[in-house]
C-alpha cells in the first residue's frame, strides 16, 4: 500500500473533518487544540508534506523560509488569508488554498445578529433579565430603532457583503456600497454604487465593514469617517478587527455620535480593547461569523479537497499562490 501524505493538522477540527484527514492522509493532529507558536508549527512540520492551518497561526516571511523543504501545500482552514505572507509563499514555491464560499452565508447571519442586536439593546435587555433587574415591561424601556426603511451602507461587496445585502432587502433596507470596482447589474441587484467610501459613509444609517484586512483597509473606520457618518448611526463589523481604530469608535459610542455598534472581530483578538466590556451600547461576540457545524464541516472538507487535489498532482481547487 502506497504511503499516505503526511500532514500537519495545526487546530482540533470538527470530528467529521479530524475522521476524513485521518483517513486520508498520515495526520499529525492536536487533539488537545493548543495554540501553536512559530517555532511549535516548524518543529511539529519535520518530515510533513502540508499543513493545515487556522488562521491562529501566523506564517510571515521569517517562519516560511524555515519550513522544511518537504512543505508543499498550506490549506487554510479560513477565507481570510492575512496571516500568510502570501508574495514569500509564492516566492518559496509553496501552494496555499483558503476557503472561500462556504462560509458567506453563516457570516452574512451574524451580520444581520449584530444589526439587530445592536438597533434593538439586545445586551442590555439580557443583562436585565440576568441580573433580575427587570421590573416590568415599561412604555419607554429600551427602546431602539428600526432596521426596516433605513440606509444599509456596505463597505465591501464581496460573496459576504451580497449575502448581507440579500438579507438587508428581506428587512425593506435601502442598500448602498462601496466596492473596489462596481458590480455588474446582477449582481447589484439595485444596491446604490458609491465612488468613495466617505460618500458611502455619508449616507449609512447602518454600516456593515465587510471588507479583508489590507493595508489600504486598515484602520478604515477613525474619527474622521466616524464624523462622515449620520448622527445616531450604527456600526457592524464581522470583517476583521483591524478595519476599526477601537478608542475611535470608543469616543463615538460614549459621546452619543454612534447610537450602537455589533462587532465579532477586534484587533489583537482574543485580547480585545477592554474599552468595549464597560459600553452599554456595544453587542460584542467572539468571532463567531463562521461558528456552525454546516460551516465549520464545510471548510474543512474544502481543505482536504484542496489537499487531496495538491497530492494527486492536479490544481487545487482553492488555490490562492
Ligand atoms: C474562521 C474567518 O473561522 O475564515 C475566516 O477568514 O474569519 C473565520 O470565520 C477563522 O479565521 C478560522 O481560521
Amino acid at each position: 500500500m502506497a504511503t499516505k501524505p503526511v500532514v500537519l493538522v495545526t487546530r482540533k477540527l470538527p470530528e467529521a473533518v479530524m475522521a476524513r484527514a485521518a483517513a486520508s492522509y498520515d495526520a499529525r493532529m492536536n487533539e488537545a487544540d493548543t495554540q501553536f507558536g512559530p517555532d511549535q508549527v516548524i518543529s511539529k512540520a519535520q518530515g510533513c508534506d502540508a499543513i493545515l492551518c487556522c488562521s491562529t497561526e501566523k506564517f510571515p516571511a521569517q517562519v516560511l523560509s524555515r519550513l522544511p523543504e518537504s512543505v508543499r501545500a498550506l490549506a487554510t482552514f479560513s477565507v481570510g488569508l492575512e496571516h500568510i505572507d502570501l508574495e514569500a509563499a509564492k516566492a518559496r514555491g509553496l501552494i496555499v488554498t483558503n476557503t472561500p464560499d462556504v462560509l458567506t452565508d453563516s457570516t452574512a447571519d451574524i451580520t444581520f445578529l449584530l444589526l439587530l442586536a445592536a438597533a434593538r439593546r439586545a445586551y442590555e435587555g439580557e443583562r436585565m433579565l440576568r441580573q433580575d433587574a427587570w421590573d416590568g415591561w415599561a412604555p419607554t424601556q429600551l427602546l431602539g430603532v428600526h432596521l426596516g426603511a433605513k440606509r444599509l451602507g456596505i463597505l465591501g461587496m464581496g460573496r459576504i457583503g451580497r449575502a448581507v445585502a440579500r438579507r438587508a432587502r428581506g428587512f425593506d433596507m435601502e442598500i448602498h456600497y462601496h466596492n473596489r470596482s462596481r458590480l455588474p447589474a446582477q449582481l447589484e441587484q439595485g444596491a446604490i454604487y458609491h465612488e468613495t467610501p466617505d460618500s458611502l459613509l455619508k449616507v449609512s444609517q447602518f454600516l456593515a465593514l465587510n471588507a479583508p484586512a489590507t493595508p489600504e483597509t486598515e484602520h478604515f473606520l477613525n474619527r474622521a469617517r466616524i464624523a462622515l457618518l449620520p448622527d445616531g448611526a450604527i456600526v457592524v463589523n464581522t470583517a476583521r478587527g483591524a478595519l476599526v481604530d477601537d478608542e475611535a469608535l470608543q469616543e463615538a459610542l460614549k459621546s452619543g455620535k454612534l447610537a450602537a455598534a455589533g462587532l465579532d472581530v477586534f484587533e489583537g483578538e482574543p485580547r480585545i480593547h477592554g474599552g468595549y466590556r464597560s459600553l452599554d451600547n456595544v453587542f460584542i461576540l467572539p468571532h463567531l461569523g463562521s461558528a456552525t457545524l454546516e460551516t465549520r464541516n464545510a471548510m474543512g472538507f474544502k481543505c482536504c479537497d484542496n489537499l487531496d487535489a495538491v497530492f494527486a498532482g492536479q490544481e487545487p481547487p482553492d488555490r490562492v499562490v
